[in-house]
């Protein structure tokens, strides 16, 4: 079976509009994620991926931004 390709994460350090839109740029980045979705109310993303979750990428995409990944929701 497949896994459903939407998984919501928690990013840790977003502080306003830029913090999101820069999150948003790193996720979208990463291989084989198709789009992301910042909410910065709930410190979280909603990730569209095709193929496996690229968690350990979206970590260090994370992180090289210098926020705080959180593991999945
Ligand atoms: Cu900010």
């Amino acid at each position: 079976m497949f896994d459903k390709a939407v998984k919501e994460i928690k990013v840790g350090g977003m502080m306003c509009d830029h913090c999101v839109a820069h999150v948003k740029t790193a996720l979208e980045g990463v291989e084989g994620v198709k789009s992301a979705e910042v909410d910065l109310k709930k410190g979280s993303a909603k990730v569209k991926y095709k193929g496996e979750f690229p968690e350990e990428a979206i970590k260090k995409a994370i992180e090289d931004a210098d926020y705080t990944y959180g593991g999945t929701i």
